[in-house]
């Protein structure tokens, strides 16, 4: 570290909003502007510093408002304009800034840039998309005459006819989200205009969605290339010409000087980048290189599956002790880590990592989140962690919402699979988990809405919900206001050094963070059985505790998911 002052994102606490399932306000089951209003004391309560809020821009709703048919005003669905500038002065009158989600690899196919590319070949527009022939010696709509073989994140081809023109275009996710075409700078410099006009609005940054997939690999003929083939569908993985693609450190150089050069540093950028490695994770978040403050990775919500999200496996704790630590190591000097379990794309953490049996619920739920908030990095928490909200007991199709999950199932059943394990496999690993509303108080909509939601409210909430937390200093909420207070509080906690320890340890997940000589020693028991702490870690034993999730007790045996912060004798 420099002795410059380190960025205050480096003391912050960010918080996601995804506005569908946050507080409906009007009655029509769906979260808005109105019902975050109502909800700011929450966030001020619980102390975090950043909202990050999921769209909220007019929106076709094909992937919940990450489908963007006009990215300058506010879906009805979600509110008007007037209550997006109050939400933002409510924040910001409790020192809360606001982060916008900035999805601009993809439009919607209704947005009118998409409209009008789409109208004709010769469309000034046409060129700001990704369109092309069949492939050569093939008829259009035919069986793989796809330009290419790549197989979309939501199933099926990232390719879609367009019947009038003869040619395709290019999706990487749902068909109703075209991919733009970042060649072309007319639709870098109209990203950046947009960009400016939110920040001249007053908000704080931006969290990138899949900012990593915008720059393609196109040879100098301006040819995409097939991928290698993937098992079980007649699809390849095209991710090698996509992922952090050869343009991509040049085009977030070029946006950090159009957009972000000379603003006040009160900014926060934030890029969603699946697939991307510590290396490059270094080269995106070197301050030096001006492209994005810090990067969502997804190696550790990797590592519970084998090849993709449906063919789930145990995690091995040492697998995610290796990969949180070279994380840690490779950003420790240059660049800077955002630290995440929940967010909503993933399952409920308590139910994936932790253990959401009415024995552990509570201390498991407290335990990952000591864990993870005691890393150097940004904590990211996702609404309705806060109070240890649990994946959705799903027992039929007709419960799901997501295209993702929905588009799965037909694919998975047209090529053979048993629906039943289809089932199984969404009930664990679906968005939907994530998406279900959150859980105010015991009353029959969870004091979501006074309508009917749209969808389903996770029974468990009668038991599981804000309202029976907010006083209890043992809840799961309250030991995340701790948390926040904490890095608030310790220097150590926000720049210390990391070191991991006993990094083969199937059940304890300890390491330090040091600080101009103060050090933290942060111990937690990952699993069900009381760990021997004495015999591991002694330096633990007469450590005076900073922070616990469980009453103290013996100090030389760490109780199951019993997590500690301690602050050894120097
Ligand atoms: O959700 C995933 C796995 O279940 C990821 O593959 C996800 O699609 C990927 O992380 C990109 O996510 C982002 O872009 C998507 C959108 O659906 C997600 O909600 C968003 O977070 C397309 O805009």
């Amino acid at each position: 570290m420099s002795t410059e002052e380190p960025p205050w994102w480096t003391r912050a606490v960010v918080y996601q909003v995804y506005p569908r399932s946050f507080q409906d306000s009007d009655g029509d089951g769906i979260g808005d502007l109105g019902g975050i209003l109502q909800r700011v004391d929450h966030l001020a309560d619980l102390g975090v510093d950043v909202v990050w809020l999921s769209p909220v821009y007019p929106s076709p709703q094909a992937d919940n408002g990450y489908d963007i048919s006009d990215y300058e005003d506010i879906d009805p669905l979600f509110g008007t304009l007037a209550q997006f500038d109050e939400l933002l002065a409510a924040l910001h009158g409790r020192g809360i800034r606001l982060v916008m989600d900035l999805v601009v690899n993809h439009t919607s196919d209704e947005h009118p840039w998409f409209v009008e590319s789409r109208s004709s070949t010769d469309s000034p527009k046409r060129a700001w998309y990704w369109w092309r022939p069949p492939r050569e010696g093939m008829a259009a709509g035919q069986p793989g005459a796809e330009p290419t073989n790549w197989h979309s994140f939501f199933s099926g081809p990232t390719w879609t006819l367009d019947q009038d023109s003869g040619e395709y275009y290019l999706h990487l996710f749902a068909r109703k989200q075209p991919d733009l075409n970042w060649e072309n700078p007319e639709v870098r410099q109209a990203v950046y205009a947009m960009m400016r006009r939110w920040l001249d609005r007053g908000v704080d940054g931006f969290r990138m969605d899949v900012i990593n997939m915008i720059s393609k690999d196109v040879g100098p003929d301006g040819a995409l290339h097939d991928g290698p083939p993937l098992p079980g569908v007649p699809y390849g993985d095209g991710s090698a010409s996509y992922l952090c693609g050869p343009r991509i450190h040049e085009f977030l150089q070029e946006m950090h000087r159009e957009v972000f050069a000379g603003r006040p540093d009160r900014l926060l950028t934030v890029g969603e980048m699946p697939g991307v490695t510590v290396e490059q994770a270094r080269l995106f978040t070197d301050p030096a290189r001006a492209e994005v403050d810090m990067v969502f990775q997804f190696e550790h919500v990797g590592l519970d599956f084998d090849g993709d999200k449906w063919h789930p496996r145990p995690l091995r704790m040492r697998d995610l002790k290796a990969s949180f630590g070279r994380w840690q190591a490779g950003l420790a000097d240059v660049g800077w880590n955002s630290l995440y379990w929940d967010n909503h794309d993933q399952p409920r953490a308590v139910s994936r990592f932790g253990d959401d049996s009415p024995r552990f619920r509570r201390d498991s739920a407290t335990c990952l989140a000591t864990l993870l908030h005691l890393h150097r990095g940004t904590p990211y928490v996702y609404q309705g962690e806060e109070i240890g909200m649990a994946n959705f007991p799903f027992t039929a199709l007709e419960q799901f919402r997501d295209v993702e999950s929905l588009n799965h199932h037909v694919q998975a059943v047209a090529h053979g699979a048993d629906p039943a394990e289809v089932l199984a496999a969404m009930r664990r690993a679906s968005r939907d988990n994530a998406r279900t509303p959150v859980q105010w108080d015991a009353s029959p909509a969870a004091g979501f809405t006074t309508g009917t939601p749209w969808i389903a409210v996770n029974p468990d909430h009668r038991e599981w919900n804000a309202a029976a937390q907010r006083e209890d200093p043992t809840s799961v909420l309250a030991h995340h206001r701790r948390l926040i207070a904490l890095r608030h509080e310790e220097p150590v906690v926000a720049l210390g050094d990391f070191t991991m320890l006993l990094p083969d340890h199937d059940d304890v997940y300890a390491f330090t963070r040091s600080l101009d000589g103060d050090t933290l020693l942060v111990v937690c028991n990952v699993g069900p059985a009381p760990q021997p702490l004495a015999d591991l870690l002694p330096e633990a034993v007469g450590a005076g505790v900073v922070l616990g999730n469980l009453p103290e007790d013996d100090p030389a045996v760490l109780r199951p998911w019993e997590a500690r912060v301690l602050r050894p004798a120097r």
